[in-house]
């Protein structure tokens, strides 16, 4: 009897004990993850791989915590923003942005500042990934030639932006100098097929979009928040025709985007996909099936997707001016066979009637009566030619024939313009696609044909071949005529 009391007294303490400890583990969750990274050893030395974007760093995988060497040398040094548009960055690592760091929960980062002796100012970094004073920025303050050391551990799993702080710190910001650090949980990432590294960021210069030279940073721009460029990976094009990154049909990629800013937030987009996965702000909640992600200055996300057709992708801002206008524009290329239960590509092109049917020809840009009007001179063509420019071609070939590099070949002293004005006139009347090369420069994308009259194509490239250092030929109805008519 005795016996059998105490048992059940005793199983009564030992349910009571469960539950305290259970509630004790509850109530501490949050202080017990940070415990045990904190905890976890990380006595083997091993020197950190670097790569400069858009290519990432071997996965940690299943390898255990260890002290992290990593060696970052700052540069200050000249690039080109976009075609003809020179720009001094201030790198870590060479390159905008700054050398991926791939790290695991747990690791003890070693970190060496080098200061190279050729810079002209002393920098410091700030690393969002690091839990201390100035996230590093407080011992790394370092002048040119010289080196600093501090460590730190990283202890909470995620996508971390890295930058500089030494005052003007948006300055030194808007020069280039951030990058991303990723802290892999313990058991890693899950394995995808491929891996890319892509930063967002706004330029401010002198000049505007595209003007020519070395052009100085604007402070006054800058504190407007009126940038010239916005770009993915420094520059105008870092991303795109040779450079853009690659999949191939089947494969599952990663992406690890950050926004260095230093003042835009940006409206990340993948044009023709879906984001199958999303680490909202590189954290560890996962959203999914998302179309566009924000990525603040200062943060960043991971995206992740499937690619089940091939084609070119665009990587954009979907503040969309600044994709179009302005440089954050990439591209994706995919490889492999077409899968047309996924995507059927144009099957037809129909005749649309709108209801009445009265429409029967296609809407043109011509609300201008005087286009009817036969020009009567070369002034008047003129006249009436930059009428019709502004209205149609100026989005695409810009206010001074410039174009837009990589996307839109310039009209101003374009060497393929002046050499066939029959081609040119071709080329406004059915559209052009597939590679041409315009003053040395390689264009391969769509002009959409122009629904204009023989007086109105005329008329513009009669506009065009007397503007911006062209051949100062006149292009007469009769000449469209002839080529619309296959002569
Ligand atoms: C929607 C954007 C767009 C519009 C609008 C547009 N173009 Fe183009 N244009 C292009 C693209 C893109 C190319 C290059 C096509 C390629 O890569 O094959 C091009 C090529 C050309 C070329 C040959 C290349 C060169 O630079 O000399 C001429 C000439 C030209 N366009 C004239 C015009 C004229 C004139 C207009 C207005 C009537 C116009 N375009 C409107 C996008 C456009
Ligand atoms: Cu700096």
């Amino acid at each position: 009897m005795q016996s059998k009391f105490f048992s059940s007294r005793a199983i009564l303490f030992i349910v009571a004990m469960l539950i305290f400890i259970s509630s004790c583990t509850t109530d501490g969750k949050e202080k017990n993850e940070t415990t045990s990274s904190m905890d976890i050893p990380a006595k083997v030395e091993m020197k950190a791989v670097l790569t400069s974007p858009p290519n990432v760093p071997p996965p940690t995988a299943n390898r255990v915590a260890k002290k992290l060497i990593v060696e970052m040398e700052i540069l200050e040094k000249e690039g080109e923003i976009t075609n003809g548009v020179k720009y001094v960055y201030w790198t870590f690592g060479g390159t905008v942005p700054g050398s991926f760091i791939r790290t695991k929960i747990g690791d003890e980062v070693e970190f060496h500042l080098k200061n190279h002796p050729d810079n002209k100012l002393p920098h410091n970094i700030d690393l969002h990934a690091v839990t201390g004073p100035g996230g590093g920025a407080e011992s790394s303050f370092v002048a040119p030639g010289h080196e600093k050391v501090f460590s730190f551990k990283v202890l909470n799993p995620g996508l971390y932006v890295y930058h500089c702080a030494t005052a003007p710190v948006g300055m030194h910001i808007a020069n280039g100098m951030y990058g991303l650090i990723l802290v892999e949980p313990e058991e890693g990432l899950s394995p995808v097929d491929k891996e890319y590294y892509i930063m967002q960021g706004d330029f401010y210069t002198k000049g505007k979009y595209g003007d020519r030279g070395l052009q100085p940073f604007d402070m006054q721009k800058a504190v407007d928040e009126n940038a010239d460029y916005v770009v993915f990976n420094g520059k105008v094009g870092a991303l795109t025709g040779d450079n853009a990154i690659t999949a191939n049909v089947g494969e599952t990629v990663r992406l690890y985007v950050g926004n260095g800013g230093p003042n835009l937030v940006s409206s990340f987009h993948l044009i023709g996909e879906i984001f199958d996965k999303v680490h909202v702000e590189g954290g560890s909640l996962i959203n999914e099936n998302v179309q566009t992600t924000i990525i603040p200055a200062g943060g960043a996300a991971i995206v992740e997707f499937k690619v089940e057709v091939p084609g070119t992708f665009i990587l954009v801002d979907h503040a969309i001016f600044r994709a179009f206008n302005k440089g954050a524009l990439g591209m994706l290329k995919v490889q492999g066979e077409k899968n047309e239960k996924v995507y059927s590509g144009e099957l037809r092109d129909d005749i649309y009637l709108p209801e009445g049917g009265g429409i029967q020809s296609m809407p043109s840009s011509k609300e201008v009566p005087e286009s009817e009007i036969p020009a009567k001179s070369i002034a008047e063509r003129m006249k009436f030619g930059k009428r019709t420019y502004m209205h149609t071609c100026f989005a695409c070939h810009q206010a001074e024939g410039q174009g837009i590099a990589n996307a839109f070949p310039p009209l101003a002293k374009s060497d393929y313009l002046n050499a066939d004005a029959n081609r040119a006139i071709g080329i406004v009347l059915h559209g052009k696609t597939g590679e041409i090369t315009v003053n040395g420069e390689k264009y391969n994308s769509i002009m959409t044909a122009q629904t204009l009259s023989d007086e109105e194509i005329a008329n513009v490239l009669t506009y065009v071949y007397n503007s911006w250092g062209n051949s100062k030929k006149e292009v007469t109805p009769e000449m469209v005529k002839a080529v619309r008519n296959g002569k």
